[in-house]
Order: structure tokens, then sequence, then C-alpha cells
């Protein structure tokens, strides 16, 4: 990057440092990825320079017979990868794509049903502090306290209770399987409509390994950056019925400009979705995340959901007297980044919180494999039974910085 070198060097060194910390940490943050180059060189691309209000065909601005193209070539690959009839790929983020979808469907004050932030939900799921929680009428459900699994039969109460416009299913933190088909009958119940949230699982789905909420849902939102490994954005899947709402919802409803460097970002992202190698790297994040999960129950760890059957999992850390403040801080320092998060009925505050969540996207980008994810694992508790002695705690952070360095990233 020579030409930002010689114009802003502060921010180019913060830029090296930045990509010097990706190289030499172990990244378990599962919303998180190793975003390929060709995809960061659209996004860093003159695209950027162009103003097209609208969508293609039909902009508010002169000169867009190229972005056009491109957004086409966007929409229909999302199209295709996904087997969805319409897609809208300009929101900026997946909380931009909910809230289009709300205001696609939705009056201020309308009754919605979805996941508690706590039971692994998502703020824009209907947080009192979120958008969401204040101008719609959210009531959240909670996972089973004994399994902590989504409980079915106890959404179809809530449901029936108090009749939602909308229901919400999808999670920012949750292991296991989401079962598409019940939510469907659980909404035809009440006539309500569906939307899933699937921004952590996108990848998972278009290689087939979580089924796909697309059939049943009237609705899919995403973003672009999680287990899909594309740019940071978002999109919205959706029936043909709905295509026009969304399309408004996005623009001029919540949206100006659409970002055309990251829209083309997301074209190559899709693209890359579609190769052969990509189901392969989808079913070794599997892999690995159940290689990890394997091992910390070995070592005494108890496991929100007992399994995981996606990308990520959460690691109750009550047992171990620690809370995931404790924790993430601990493994931040030995450069091994892990978040805190709460985990079903959590005493703590959302900001100390009882769990970490643990997520293998980024590793398995760097090319890791089961038997690294059990030596991080051990590392891991070797950490965090020491954390009080620097001694133990430095020689960790000595073999994560040697150990990151057979593990490149592009
Ligand atoms: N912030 C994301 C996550 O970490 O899961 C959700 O938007």
């Amino acid at each position: 990057m020579e030409a930002l070198k010689r114009a802003d060097s502060a921010i180019n060194e913060l830029i090296d440092k930045e990509f010097h910390r990706l190289e030499s940490t172990i990244n378990l943050i599962a919303s998180e990825n190793y975003c390929p180059l060709p995809v960061r060189e659209a996004v860093g691309s003159i695209l950027t320079n162009k103003y097209a209000e609208g969508y293609p065909g039909r902009r508010y601005y002169a000169g867009c017979q190229f972005v056009d193209e491109i957004e086409n070539l966007a929409r229909d690959r999302c199209k295709t990868l996904f087997q969805a009839e319409h897609a809208n790929v300009q929101p900026h983020s997946g909380s931009q794509a909910n809230a289009a979808v709300y205001f696609a469907a939705l009056k201020p004050g309308d009754t919605v049903v979805a996941m508690s932030l706590k039971s692994g939900g998502h703020l824009t799921h209907g947080h009192p502090i979120n958008f969401s929680g204040t101008f719609y009428n959210f009531i959240n459900y909670e996972v089973d306290e004994q399994t902590q699994e989504i409980d079915y039969a106890a959404i179809q109460q809530i449901v029936t209770e108090h009749k939602p416009k909308l229901i919400v299913a999808g999670a920012s933190a949750y292991s296991r399987s989401i079962n598409f088909a019940e939510f469907r009958k659980i909404a035809d119940s009440v006539g309500a409509l569906l939307m899933v949230d699937m921004a952590h699982i996108a990848g998972l789905v278009a290689a087939h390994l979580h089924a796909s909420p697309v059939p049943y849902a009237d609705f899919v939102t995403s973003t672009t950056h999680k287990t899909l490994r594309g740019p940071r954005g978002g999109f919205i899947l959706c029936k043909k019925e709905w295509a026009a709402q969304i399309d408004r919802a996005v623009m001029p409803g919540l949206q100006g400009g659409p970002f055309m460097n990251v829209i083309a970002g997301k074209a190559v992202a899709y693209h890359l979705a579609m190769q052969p190698e990509y189901v392969e790297y989808q079913k070794q994040i599997i892999r690995n995340a159940q290689a990890l999960a394997n091992e910390f129950r070995n070592l005494g760890y108890d496991l929100v959901s007992k399994e995981t059957d996606n990308h990520l999992f959460i690691l109750d850390l009550r047992s171990k007297e620690l809370t995931g403040k404790e924790a993430e801080e601990t493994l931040e320092s030995i450069d091994i980044y892990v978040n805190r998060n709460t985990i079903p009925f959590d005493p703590q505050s959302p900001f100390v919180t009882s769990g970490i969540r643990l997520g293998t996207p980024m590793l398995t980008s760097r090319h890791m494999k089961e038997e690294q994810m059990r030596q991080i694992a051990i590392w891991i508790d070797q950490a965090l039974q020491n954390r009080n002695d620097e001694n133990i705690l430095k020689d960790l952070k000595d073999k994560v910085q040697l150990f990151c360095q057979q593990f490149p990233f592009e």
C-alpha cells in the first residue's frame, strides 16, 4: 500500500500493526473471519467513488452502467447460492438488514416473538436498549433451562398467547442446529410472518451443512463477513411477493447510496462460496468446533447445550469459578481472543457474564485442523488455571507466537 504509506504514515502503520496482530494471535471470535484477498481488492477498489442510489436499471445517478452489472451479478449469485427468489445486497450490515425487514413488514408497536440476547439472540431481536425493542413490541423466548436448547413447544405457547405479526428465528450464540420447518409451523398456527437471521451460519447454509431457512422463511437476513467469509456487510433474501417492499425499505427507507465497492466484494464472496473447496472449508469449520468442544469436555468444562452442530459453542465457566470477563482478559494476555458471552439465565451482568464464546471460522481459514484445536484447548485451560502466574502466562504467550507463525493467512 505504497500510496497510503506516502500520504498517511500513521494510518499505514496502524494497519500494519493490525495485520501483525491478526497473524500472530489465535482468534476464536465466532463472528470474525479472514476476508480473502480478492474480496478485499474489490472492497478497496475505485468503486467506492460511485453514487448509485436506487437499484440496477433505475438509479438516481448517471454513469451507473458498470455498477449496475456488478449489483446484478451480486444479486444473481446470492440468489443462486441460497436458492432464493429475491436478494437485496445493499444493507450495510446485519443490523440494517434486520431493520429493513421490520420496516417492511411491521408497523411501530406490532408484536414480534424472538429469542432473548441472554439465550443467544441478538440486540436487534428486541433488546430494550436497541431500536427493535423501542419501536416494536418484542416478546422474547428463552432456551429450555435444563437442556439449554430451543424449546419449540414453549415458543408455540408464547406465540399462541401473543399472536405476533412476526417471529424471528436465528441466533448469535447458539451451538445447535435450528429447525426452521418447526418455526414455519408455529408461525402458520397464528398466521405470523417468519424471519430467519442466519448471519452466523450463512457459510454453513451455503455449503448445505445446516438446513436452509430459505424454503421456510418469508425473510432471511444475514451478514457477509462471518462464516460466509466475505466483506463486512449484510443482505436480505425474501419471497418474490415481498421483493418491492424489501427494496423500498432498504432504499429509500433506511439507507442512501449503496457501497458499490462492498457490493462488488459480496459478489466475489458469493462466487468463492460456489467453488468446491468452499464446502470442504465449511466442513472443517464444524470438525474443528467439535474437536475443540470435545477437548474442553475432556478437560472438565461445561458446554452450554452440551454439543455443537455448527461453528461455535459457549463454555459455562461457573464450575471453574471464573467469569467470562476474567477469562477473556486472561486469554487476551497470551494472545488468544475469545469473547465473553452470557449463558442462558446468566446470574452475571452482560458486561461480566459467566461464559465465553469460541468459534472456529478464522482458525479454519488458516488451515488449522483438529490436532491444532486440541492444542489450543490445552493452552486455554492452562492459562485459565494459572491466571495469576505471570511466568506460566508468559511461556504460553511465547508458545502461541511460535505456533501462529506456522499458519499464515492471505
Ligand atoms: N456482533 C456479532 C457477533 O459477535 O455475534 C453479532 O452481530
